[in-house]
Protein backbone atom coordinates (compact mmCIF):
# COMPACT_ATOMS: atom_id res chain seq x y z
CA UNK A 1 0.00 0.00 0.00
CA UNK A 2 1.52 3.38 -0.80
CA UNK A 3 1.89 5.76 2.27
CA UNK A 4 1.16 9.21 1.39
CA UNK A 5 2.50 11.28 4.78
CA UNK A 6 0.26 14.06 4.07
CA UNK A 7 -2.65 11.99 5.01
CA UNK A 8 -1.75 10.21 8.25
CA UNK A 9 -5.10 10.39 9.03
CA UNK A 10 -6.45 7.77 5.66
CA UNK A 11 -3.33 6.49 6.19
CA UNK A 12 -4.51 5.47 10.15
CA UNK A 13 -8.13 4.67 9.36
CA UNK A 14 -6.53 2.36 6.38
CA UNK A 15 -4.17 0.13 8.99
CA UNK A 16 -7.37 -0.38 11.65
CA UNK A 17 -9.93 -1.67 9.13
CA UNK A 18 -7.01 -4.51 7.92
CA UNK A 19 -6.49 -4.45 11.90
CA UNK A 20 -9.91 -5.21 12.68
CA UNK A 21 -10.13 -7.87 9.76
CA UNK A 22 -7.21 -9.61 11.57
CA UNK A 23 -4.91 -8.71 8.57
CA UNK A 24 -2.54 -6.96 10.40
CA UNK A 25 -0.23 -8.66 12.53
CA UNK A 26 0.16 -6.88 16.26
CA UNK A 27 4.24 -7.82 16.44
CA UNK A 28 4.46 -9.72 19.11
CA UNK A 29 1.60 -9.28 21.18
CA UNK A 30 -1.73 -11.35 21.53
CA UNK A 31 -4.10 -9.94 19.16
CA UNK A 32 -6.55 -10.14 22.52
CA UNK A 33 -4.47 -8.60 24.72
CA UNK A 34 -4.06 -5.51 22.21
CA UNK A 35 -8.18 -5.37 21.56
CA UNK A 36 -8.21 -5.80 25.59
CA UNK A 37 -5.37 -2.97 25.81
CA UNK A 38 -7.20 -0.97 23.11
CA UNK A 39 -10.72 -1.29 25.13
CA UNK A 40 -9.06 0.61 28.61
CA UNK A 41 -7.08 3.44 26.55
CA UNK A 42 -10.96 3.95 24.98
CA UNK A 43 -12.63 3.89 28.14
CA UNK A 44 -10.24 5.39 30.80
CA UNK A 45 -6.63 5.30 28.65
CA UNK A 46 -5.88 4.47 32.19
CA UNK A 47 -3.26 1.59 31.67
CA UNK A 48 -0.44 3.54 32.73
CA UNK A 49 2.11 2.31 30.85
CA UNK A 50 4.64 4.66 29.73
CA UNK A 51 3.79 6.89 32.40
CA UNK A 52 4.69 4.98 35.25
CA UNK A 53 2.02 7.02 37.68
CA UNK A 54 4.62 9.15 40.37
CA UNK A 55 2.95 7.21 43.26
CA UNK A 56 5.65 4.02 41.42
CA UNK A 57 8.36 6.19 42.25
CA UNK A 58 9.91 3.27 44.65
CA UNK A 59 8.72 0.44 42.10
CA UNK A 60 8.93 0.34 38.25
CA UNK A 61 7.28 2.94 36.38
CA UNK A 62 5.81 0.52 33.65
CA UNK A 63 4.37 -1.83 36.07
CA UNK A 64 1.91 0.20 38.26
CA UNK A 65 -0.61 -1.85 40.55
CA UNK A 66 2.59 -4.75 40.31
CA UNK A 67 4.96 -5.95 42.74
CA UNK A 68 7.69 -3.42 43.45
CA UNK A 69 10.22 -3.93 41.31
CA UNK A 70 13.55 -4.49 42.81
CA UNK A 71 14.86 -1.32 44.30
CA UNK A 72 18.04 0.16 42.49
CA UNK A 73 19.06 2.44 40.15
CA UNK A 74 18.23 2.40 36.90
CA UNK A 75 20.53 4.45 35.03
CA UNK A 76 24.30 4.24 34.66
CA UNK A 77 25.01 7.58 34.55
CA UNK A 78 24.41 9.89 38.41
CA UNK A 79 21.52 11.69 38.74
CA UNK A 80 22.19 14.29 41.51
CA UNK A 81 19.18 16.00 42.69
CA UNK A 82 20.50 19.59 41.73
CA UNK A 83 20.45 18.68 38.18
CA UNK A 84 17.28 15.82 37.54
CA UNK A 85 13.78 15.05 39.31
CA UNK A 86 13.38 11.40 39.96
CA UNK A 87 10.55 9.96 38.69
CA UNK A 88 9.72 6.64 38.80
CA UNK A 89 12.48 4.95 36.72
CA UNK A 90 12.62 8.39 34.93
CA UNK A 91 14.94 11.17 35.19
CA UNK A 92 13.57 15.01 34.43
CA UNK A 93 16.29 17.63 33.76
CA UNK A 94 15.72 20.33 35.97
CA UNK A 95 15.54 23.48 33.71
CA UNK A 96 17.65 25.76 36.50
CA UNK A 97 20.42 23.34 36.01
CA UNK A 98 20.45 24.61 32.02
CA UNK A 99 21.22 27.95 33.04
CA UNK A 100 24.53 29.56 32.00
CA UNK A 101 24.85 25.82 29.39
CA UNK A 102 25.11 26.09 25.36
CA UNK A 103 22.15 25.19 22.93
CA UNK A 104 23.30 21.53 23.72
CA UNK A 105 22.29 19.55 26.65
CA UNK A 106 24.94 18.64 28.28
CA UNK A 107 25.00 14.53 28.65
CA UNK A 108 25.00 15.12 32.72
CA UNK A 109 22.03 16.25 32.51
CA UNK A 110 20.09 15.17 29.41
CA UNK A 111 16.84 13.71 30.59
CA UNK A 112 16.43 9.87 31.08
CA UNK A 113 12.70 8.13 30.29
CA UNK A 114 13.32 4.54 30.80
CA UNK A 115 10.55 2.10 30.80
CA UNK A 116 12.69 -0.77 32.81
CA UNK A 117 15.95 0.19 33.07
CA UNK A 118 19.50 0.87 31.15
CA UNK A 119 20.86 -2.46 29.63
CA UNK A 120 24.43 -2.80 28.86
CA UNK A 121 24.96 -3.60 25.97
CA UNK A 122 28.72 -4.27 24.23
CA UNK A 123 29.12 -2.58 21.20
CA UNK A 124 31.35 -5.79 19.76
CA UNK A 125 28.61 -7.84 20.37
CA UNK A 126 26.13 -5.68 19.16
CA UNK A 127 23.87 -6.60 15.95
CA UNK A 128 21.42 -4.64 14.04
CA UNK A 129 19.01 -7.28 12.62
CA UNK A 130 16.82 -6.04 9.88
CA UNK A 131 13.95 -8.32 8.46
CA UNK A 132 10.79 -9.02 7.14
CA UNK A 133 8.72 -9.42 4.04
CA UNK A 134 9.06 -6.07 3.23
CA UNK A 135 12.81 -6.54 2.24
CA UNK A 136 13.36 -8.23 -1.16
CA UNK A 137 15.67 -11.22 0.46
CA UNK A 138 16.20 -12.81 3.65
CA UNK A 139 17.62 -10.95 7.46
CA UNK A 140 20.40 -8.41 6.77
CA UNK A 141 22.70 -8.06 9.95
CA UNK A 142 24.71 -4.91 10.68
CA UNK A 143 27.38 -4.88 13.31
CA UNK A 144 28.89 -1.51 15.10
CA UNK A 145 31.57 -1.60 12.40
CA UNK A 146 29.74 -1.86 9.52
CA UNK A 147 27.46 0.30 10.76
CA UNK A 148 30.12 3.01 11.28
CA UNK A 149 31.60 2.57 8.26
CA UNK A 150 28.69 3.76 6.33
CA UNK A 151 28.20 7.82 5.08
CA UNK A 152 27.54 9.52 8.60
CA UNK A 153 25.71 12.36 9.03
CA UNK A 154 25.60 15.10 11.93
CA UNK A 155 22.29 17.01 13.21
CA UNK A 156 21.66 18.96 16.14
CA UNK A 157 17.64 17.30 16.95
CA UNK A 158 15.96 17.63 20.19
CA UNK A 159 14.18 14.69 21.62
CA UNK A 160 11.26 15.27 23.63
CA UNK A 161 8.61 12.61 25.61
CA UNK A 162 5.40 13.35 23.98
CA UNK A 163 4.12 13.74 28.24
CA UNK A 164 6.39 16.53 28.76
CA UNK A 165 5.21 19.34 30.71
CA UNK A 166 1.66 16.99 31.28
CA UNK A 167 1.44 17.52 35.00
CA UNK A 168 0.11 21.23 33.99
CA UNK A 169 -3.00 19.95 32.66
CA UNK A 170 -3.74 19.42 36.29
CA UNK A 171 -2.14 22.02 38.26
CA UNK A 172 -3.09 24.49 35.59
CA UNK A 173 -6.02 23.45 34.27
CA UNK A 174 -7.38 21.46 36.91
CA UNK A 175 -7.81 17.88 34.74
CA UNK A 176 -7.20 14.53 35.70
CA UNK A 177 -3.99 12.85 33.40
CA UNK A 178 -2.56 9.44 33.88
CA UNK A 179 1.53 8.95 33.29
CA UNK A 180 4.59 10.60 35.08
CA UNK A 181 3.80 13.98 36.00
CA UNK A 182 6.64 16.15 34.33
CA UNK A 183 7.10 19.78 34.64
CA UNK A 184 9.28 20.81 31.27
CA UNK A 185 12.34 19.14 31.93
CA UNK A 186 11.59 15.75 29.47
CA UNK A 187 13.36 17.71 26.92
CA UNK A 188 17.25 17.22 25.18
CA UNK A 189 18.86 18.97 22.37
CA UNK A 190 21.91 16.93 21.45
CA UNK A 191 24.30 16.86 18.42
CA UNK A 192 23.92 13.07 17.14
CA UNK A 193 25.88 11.40 14.70
CA UNK A 194 25.05 8.00 13.01
CA UNK A 195 23.98 6.55 9.90
CA UNK A 196 20.74 7.24 7.69
CA UNK A 197 18.33 4.77 8.56
CA UNK A 198 17.19 5.07 5.02
CA UNK A 199 21.15 3.95 3.45
CA UNK A 200 20.33 0.77 5.88
CA UNK A 201 17.05 0.05 4.87
CA UNK A 202 18.18 0.32 1.12
CA UNK A 203 21.21 -1.85 1.79
CA UNK A 204 18.90 -4.39 3.28
CA UNK A 205 16.57 -4.39 0.19
CA UNK A 206 13.43 -2.92 1.32
CA UNK A 207 10.90 -2.69 -1.32
CA UNK A 208 8.01 -1.02 -2.77
CA UNK A 209 5.71 -2.40 -0.85
CA UNK A 210 7.18 -2.54 2.55
CA UNK A 211 4.54 0.24 4.54
CA UNK A 212 5.83 0.17 7.96
CA UNK A 213 9.00 -0.78 10.06
CA UNK A 214 8.85 -1.68 13.31
CA UNK A 215 12.70 -1.28 15.56
CA UNK A 216 13.24 -2.92 18.66
CA UNK A 217 14.74 -2.45 22.10
CA UNK A 218 16.84 -4.57 23.71
CA UNK A 219 16.03 -3.55 27.22
CA UNK A 220 13.65 -5.72 29.16
CA UNK A 221 10.29 -6.81 28.41
CA UNK A 222 7.76 -4.49 29.51
CA UNK A 223 4.94 -6.15 31.66
CA UNK A 224 1.65 -3.70 32.89
CA UNK A 225 -0.85 -4.46 34.85
CA UNK A 226 -0.13 -8.23 34.09
CA UNK A 227 0.12 -8.08 30.56
CA UNK A 228 3.28 -8.86 28.80
CA UNK A 229 3.55 -6.36 26.51
CA UNK A 230 7.15 -7.34 25.11
CA UNK A 231 9.83 -4.98 24.21
CA UNK A 232 9.87 -1.39 23.75
CA UNK A 233 8.89 -0.78 20.15
CA UNK A 234 6.57 1.46 18.23
CA UNK A 235 6.10 1.07 14.13
CA UNK A 236 7.20 4.06 11.93
CA UNK A 237 5.76 4.44 8.32
CA UNK A 238 8.12 3.98 5.85
CA UNK A 239 8.10 6.94 4.45
CA UNK A 240 9.36 8.95 7.62
CA UNK A 241 12.06 6.01 8.11
CA UNK A 242 13.36 6.43 4.70
CA UNK A 243 13.60 10.73 5.32
CA UNK A 244 15.57 11.98 7.22
CA UNK A 245 15.43 9.12 10.90
CA UNK A 246 19.01 8.38 12.03
CA UNK A 247 20.90 5.42 13.82
CA UNK A 248 22.97 7.37 15.89
CA UNK A 249 26.12 6.51 17.73
CA UNK A 250 27.28 9.75 18.93
CA UNK A 251 26.00 12.19 21.08
CA UNK A 252 27.82 15.60 21.49
CA UNK A 253 30.87 14.09 20.27
CA UNK A 254 30.79 11.19 22.72
CA UNK A 255 30.12 7.34 22.00
CA UNK A 256 26.37 7.18 22.58
CA UNK A 257 26.60 6.52 26.46
CA UNK A 258 24.13 3.32 27.68
CA UNK A 259 21.41 5.67 29.55
CA UNK A 260 20.61 7.30 26.02
CA UNK A 261 20.53 3.97 24.05
CA UNK A 262 24.21 3.43 23.42
CA UNK A 263 25.44 1.74 21.13
CA UNK A 264 23.00 2.34 18.79
CA UNK A 265 19.54 4.02 19.32
CA UNK A 266 16.88 5.64 16.52
CA UNK A 267 16.39 9.28 16.20
CA UNK A 268 13.09 10.15 14.61
CA UNK A 269 13.33 14.20 13.95
CA UNK A 270 10.12 16.50 15.28
CA UNK A 271 8.30 13.24 16.78
CA UNK A 272 7.30 12.26 20.30
CA UNK A 273 10.05 10.85 21.98
CA UNK A 274 9.09 7.23 21.86
CA UNK A 275 9.78 6.99 18.22
CA UNK A 276 13.54 7.36 18.74
CA UNK A 277 14.27 3.41 20.01
CA UNK A 278 16.70 3.51 22.47
CA UNK A 279 19.46 0.21 22.63
CA UNK A 280 17.41 -1.03 19.13
CA UNK A 281 18.02 -4.48 17.86
CA UNK A 282 16.17 -5.18 15.38
CA UNK A 283 14.05 -3.69 12.89
CA UNK A 284 11.44 -5.50 11.17
CA UNK A 285 10.63 -4.27 7.80
CA UNK A 286 6.56 -5.10 6.58
CA UNK A 287 4.46 -5.11 4.22
CA UNK A 288 1.28 -4.63 6.29
CA UNK A 289 0.32 -2.36 9.37
CA UNK A 290 2.10 -3.16 12.15
CA UNK A 291 0.78 -2.62 15.89
CA UNK A 292 2.35 -2.50 19.25
CA UNK A 293 0.69 -0.97 22.42
CA UNK A 294 3.08 2.05 21.64
CA UNK A 295 0.77 3.14 18.59
CA UNK A 296 -2.70 1.30 19.96
CA UNK A 297 -3.45 2.12 23.62
CA UNK A 298 -0.64 4.33 23.99
CA UNK A 299 0.70 7.71 22.75
CA UNK A 300 -3.00 8.34 21.34
CA UNK A 301 -5.18 11.41 22.02
CA UNK A 302 -8.26 9.94 24.13
CA UNK A 303 -11.14 11.55 25.65
CA UNK A 304 -14.20 13.69 25.02
CA UNK A 305 -12.45 15.98 22.49
CA UNK A 306 -11.14 13.26 20.62
CA UNK A 307 -12.42 10.29 18.21
CA UNK A 308 -13.30 7.38 20.63
CA UNK A 309 -10.75 4.94 19.18
CA UNK A 310 -8.86 7.95 20.13
CA UNK A 311 -6.66 9.70 17.54
CA UNK A 312 -4.08 9.14 15.08
CA UNK A 313 -0.79 7.83 16.23
CA UNK A 314 0.80 10.83 17.62
CA UNK A 315 3.78 11.92 15.36
CA UNK A 316 5.00 15.61 15.71
CA UNK A 317 5.93 17.17 19.25
CA UNK A 318 4.15 20.67 19.71
CA UNK A 319 5.73 23.57 21.06
CA UNK A 320 6.49 24.79 24.21
CA UNK A 321 8.92 27.24 26.50
CA UNK A 322 10.31 27.09 29.57
CA UNK A 323 12.09 29.38 32.10
CA UNK A 324 16.03 28.14 33.61
CA UNK A 325 14.45 28.73 37.40
CA UNK A 326 12.73 26.60 39.93
CA UNK A 327 9.20 26.02 40.34
CA UNK A 328 8.66 28.06 42.97
CA UNK A 329 11.43 30.17 43.18
CA UNK A 330 12.04 33.00 45.78
CA UNK A 331 13.45 36.00 44.33
CA UNK A 332 14.22 39.77 45.87
CA UNK A 333 12.66 42.43 45.36
CA UNK A 334 13.85 45.73 43.57
CA UNK A 335 16.98 43.63 42.41
CA UNK A 336 17.17 43.06 38.42
CA UNK A 337 18.21 39.81 37.20
CA UNK A 338 18.41 38.06 34.06
CA UNK A 339 15.76 35.87 33.11
CA UNK A 340 16.75 33.53 30.89
CA UNK A 341 15.17 30.43 29.45
CA UNK A 342 14.21 28.47 25.87
CA UNK A 343 11.83 27.99 23.52
CA UNK A 344 11.28 25.30 20.81
CA UNK A 345 8.85 24.09 18.29
CA UNK A 346 8.64 20.66 16.36
CA UNK A 347 6.66 22.36 13.43
CA UNK A 348 9.02 25.51 12.68
CA UNK A 349 11.75 27.16 13.68
CA UNK A 350 10.70 29.86 16.96
CA UNK A 351 10.99 33.41 15.69
CA UNK A 352 9.22 35.41 18.14
CA UNK A 353 9.75 34.54 22.76
CA UNK A 354 7.38 37.65 24.57
CA UNK A 355 7.60 37.37 28.41
CA UNK A 356 4.61 38.46 30.98
CA UNK A 357 6.64 39.16 34.29
CA UNK A 358 3.05 40.55 36.09
CA UNK A 359 0.83 37.00 34.90
CA UNK A 360 -0.25 37.88 32.17
CA UNK A 361 -1.01 41.46 32.48
CA UNK A 362 1.81 42.96 29.93
CA UNK A 363 3.91 41.15 27.21
CA UNK A 364 7.51 42.44 26.51
CA UNK A 365 9.49 40.94 23.65
CA UNK A 366 12.74 38.45 24.92
CA UNK A 367 16.12 38.83 23.34
CA UNK A 368 17.01 35.51 21.34
CA UNK A 369 20.20 34.43 21.41
CA UNK A 370 20.36 31.54 19.16
CA UNK A 371 18.93 31.90 15.42
CA UNK A 372 16.06 30.28 14.89
CA UNK A 373 16.80 26.84 13.61
CA UNK A 374 14.27 23.43 13.22
CA UNK A 375 15.08 20.73 15.38
CA UNK A 376 17.15 22.78 18.40
CA UNK A 377 15.52 25.68 20.54
CA UNK A 378 16.51 28.91 21.22
CA UNK A 379 18.03 30.71 24.60
CA UNK A 380 16.26 33.54 25.34
CA UNK A 381 16.60 36.74 28.14
CA UNK A 382 14.76 39.48 29.30
CA UNK A 383 15.66 41.89 32.53
CA UNK A 384 13.18 42.07 35.30
CA UNK A 385 13.45 44.08 38.36
CA UNK A 386 10.53 43.51 40.61
CA UNK A 387 8.62 45.87 42.58
CA UNK A 388 6.23 44.97 44.73
CA UNK A 389 6.53 41.59 46.87
CA UNK A 390 3.82 38.55 46.80
CA UNK A 391 3.77 35.56 44.77
CA UNK A 392 3.55 36.48 40.80
CA UNK A 393 3.81 34.11 37.89
CA UNK A 394 6.21 34.43 34.81
CA UNK A 395 5.28 33.53 31.74
CA UNK A 396 6.58 32.61 28.15
CA UNK A 397 4.79 32.30 24.93
CA UNK A 398 6.36 30.88 21.74
CA UNK A 399 5.74 31.76 18.06
CA UNK A 400 7.21 29.86 15.29
CA UNK A 401 7.85 30.28 11.66
CA UNK A 402 4.33 28.26 10.92
CA UNK A 403 2.54 30.67 12.53
CA UNK A 404 1.42 29.14 15.47
CA UNK A 405 1.62 30.89 19.16
CA UNK A 406 1.51 28.93 22.58
CA UNK A 407 -2.07 29.17 23.04
CA UNK A 408 -3.66 29.99 26.42
CA UNK A 409 -5.06 26.36 27.69
CA UNK A 410 -3.91 23.14 26.30
CA UNK A 411 -6.70 20.29 24.37
CA UNK A 412 -7.48 17.88 27.19
CA UNK A 413 -6.05 14.39 26.87
CA UNK A 414 -6.52 11.44 29.09
CA UNK A 415 -2.94 10.48 28.92
CA UNK A 416 -1.79 14.04 29.35
CA UNK A 417 0.22 14.41 25.67
CA UNK A 418 1.06 17.54 23.72
CA UNK A 419 1.14 20.05 26.43
CA UNK A 420 1.57 23.03 24.56
CA UNK A 421 -0.09 26.23 26.75
CA UNK A 422 1.88 28.79 28.47
CA UNK A 423 3.22 28.17 31.65
CA UNK A 424 2.57 29.81 34.39
CA UNK A 425 5.57 29.38 36.30
CA UNK A 426 5.22 30.66 39.74
CA UNK A 427 7.84 32.69 41.72
CA UNK A 428 7.66 34.81 44.77
CA UNK A 429 9.12 38.32 45.40
CA UNK A 430 10.75 39.05 48.81
N1 LIG B 1 14.26 0.74 24.04
C1 LIG B 1 13.68 1.84 24.57
N2 LIG B 1 13.63 2.96 23.81
C2 LIG B 1 13.07 4.07 24.29
C3 LIG B 1 12.49 4.10 25.59
C4 LIG B 1 12.60 2.93 26.39
O1 LIG B 1 12.19 2.87 27.55
N3 LIG B 1 13.20 1.81 25.84
N4 LIG B 1 11.84 5.25 26.01
C5 LIG B 1 11.34 6.14 24.95
C6 LIG B 1 10.80 7.38 25.41
S1 LIG B 1 9.19 7.34 26.00
C7 LIG B 1 11.50 8.57 25.29
S2 LIG B 1 10.78 10.04 25.69
C8 LIG B 1 12.90 8.60 24.82
C9 LIG B 1 13.81 9.20 25.86
O2 LIG B 1 15.15 9.24 25.46
P1 LIG B 1 16.28 9.53 26.54
O3 LIG B 1 16.11 8.59 27.70
O4 LIG B 1 17.60 9.36 25.82
O5 LIG B 1 16.11 10.96 26.98
O6 LIG B 1 13.38 7.29 24.50
C10 LIG B 1 12.43 6.42 23.92
N5 LIG B 1 13.07 5.20 23.52
MO1 LIG C 1 8.50 9.49 26.19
Amino acid sequence: MPFDLSDESRYDRTRLRQWARGRARSAGVDRRDLLKLFAVGAAAGSLGVATGAPAAAAGSAATPGAPAAAAGPVTVKPLPPELFTLRGTNAETNFAALRGTGPLTPIDRFFVRNHTSTPRVDAGGWRLKVWGDGLAGGPVEFSYERLRALRAVERTLFIECAGNGRSFYTTQQGQPVTGTAWTLGAIGVARWRGARLSDVLRLAGVTRGAVDVLPSGLDDEVIANGVNLGRVRRPLPVAKALDDVLLAYEMNGQPLPPDHGGPVRLVVPDWVGISSIKWVGDIEVSDEPLYSPWNTDMYRLFGPEHPAQGSAPLTRQTLKSAFELELGATVPVHRTRLLTGRSWSAAAPVTRVEVSTDGGGHWRRARMHDAPRRGGWVRWSLPWTPRTTGATALLARATDASGRTQPETSVHNTQGYLFDAVVRHPVTVV
